[in-house]
């Protein structure tokens, strides 16, 4: 028993990924998702310097043991380098140990709780027209449900959306008014906050209007507001019944939550940027939020999400796992075995992959109907074309941030 080599993989087929592989001394070979976008080195450097000399010659069966040691061993605890780092052993562990049973990890975390995982993609717009365009694309493409963001008269960027974020820039499409991301320094967007919400309530009785009552839709709020002015949107959004509001304010503060729930019963989602259980501890025990957004590949992993699922599943929150494109594959293929076996699923955010991404990594997930199931080979699933990979280097790539019209920096 024993795991013989630890290689960190680089790779940037439609933007950049991390991926661990572990291989064991029986030639088992596992991989986990590190990649934490905008700042993708430093994990590698955490893993290559740090972390893969402990790695060799451990026992891979030890999950448990290695996550702990991995934690608690290295006297500095949590922050989003650590933890994506740690869950990119401990996927990979998983993977392993899944592919050693003969079985897909979800059913060593319990089996099937459903027959597969909702999901939703990001519509997007600059006026009504184009977002409705949007809207109807996602349809086809068989989405049930659908997050809305929407352009604000008066600022040039589309509201929460990284240009390097949609599924056109995935799949390699750059449009004239978009400013190249790869390889650029970050762009600097406009904002103003009381446009914002004036406008917003607009745009959602119109998608209702046109699209009825039936279509769940979600919203991002991007950490964008301070707990007042988030309270009001909450409210102004409830004639529309959204599935979520998210990350309405900087995720810093909990109690901050306190003030919004006391004025809203539109549902609120949070944590895309929190790293570990404790991120959530007040916030889960005084039933302040409705989902859970944290990603496997950014929170600790398989081990580490599943016990804070178990934590939320106490008071009837439920999963809401990020999965925009910056998590790669391997990343979402957790997800998805993670998603299908806990019974507090809610629902998976899913955004498609890039032509060239799909060549990297071989996947065996379905997309049917509305529907993601990680599929049933062995282990995650997702194979690496380590060959392809080496095609595409690095490239330097940061997400846009915000000022205000005094030139003030605002929260993205
Ligand atoms: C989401 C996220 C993305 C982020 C991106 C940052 O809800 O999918 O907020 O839109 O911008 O994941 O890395
Ligand atoms: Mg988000």
């Amino acid at each position: 028993m024993g795991i013989v080599a630890a290689e960190v993989i680089v790779t940037s087929p439609d933007r950049n990924f991390v991926t661990l592989k572990l291989t064991t001394d029986e030639g088992v070979t596992g991989l986990g998702d590190a990649t934490l976008n905008g700042r993708e080195l430093a994990v590698v450097s955490y893993l290559r310097d740090h972390v893969v000399p402990l790695l060799i010659d451990r026992d891979e069966r030890n999950i448990e043991d290695t996550w702990q040691f991995l934690y608690r061993g290295a006297y500095w605890r949590r922050g989003p380098v650590t933890m994506a780092a740690i869950a990119a052993v401990d996927v990979a562990l998983w993977d392993i140990k899944a592919k050693r049973a003969g079985m897909p990890l979800y059913q060593l975390l319990g089996g099937a709780s459903r027959r597969g995982l909702l999901a939703y993609g990001h519509a997007s717009g600059k006026s009504l027209d184009e977002l409705f365009d949007s809207i109807r694309a996602h349809l086809e493409q068989g989405y049930r449900a659908v997050r809305v963001q929407t352009g604000v008269p008066g600022l040039a960027a589309i509201y929460g959306i990284a240009s390097n974020a949609t599924t056109a820039a995935n799949a390699g499409v750059r449009y004239d008014h978009e400013p190249a991301q790869r390889g650029a320094l970050a762009v600097q967007e406009d904002w103003d906050t009381r446009r914002y919400l004036r406008h917003v309530p607009t745009v959602f009785e119109a998608v209702r209007h046109e699209f009825g009552p039936e279509l769940p839709l979600l919203h991002d709020g991007h950490h964008r507001m301070t707990p007042i002015e988030a309270a009001q949107l909450g409210r102004s959004l409830e004639p529309y019944d959204l599935f979520w509001l998210e990350d309405c304010t900087p995720a810093e503060n909990q109690e901050a939550l306190r003030l919004v729930r006391q004025h809203t019963t539109t549902p609120l989602a949070i944590g895309e940027i929190f790293n570990t259980i404790w991120d959530y501890q007040l916030i889960i025990r005084e039933q302040l939020i409705d989902y859970v957004r944290s990603a496997v590949t950014h929170a600790g992993g398989i081990t580490h999400l599943k016990r804070l699922l178990e934590y939320a599943a106490q008071y009837q929150i439920k999963s809401g796992m990020h999965g925009p494109t910056d998590v790669s594959p391997v990343g979402m293929a957790a997800a998805l075995h993670l998603g299908l076996a806990i019974h507090n699923f809610g629902i998976q955010e899913y955004m498609t992959h890039g032509a060239r991404t799909n060549e990297v990594f071989e996947q065996s997930f379905t997309w049917r109907d509305g529907y993601l199931h990680p599929g049933d080979e062995p282990g995650l699933g997702v194979s690496l074309n380590v060959d392809e990979a080496g095609k595409y280097p690095y490239e330097r790539a940061y997400l846009p941030y915000n000022r205000l019209a005094d030139g003030t920096v605002h929260d993205w």
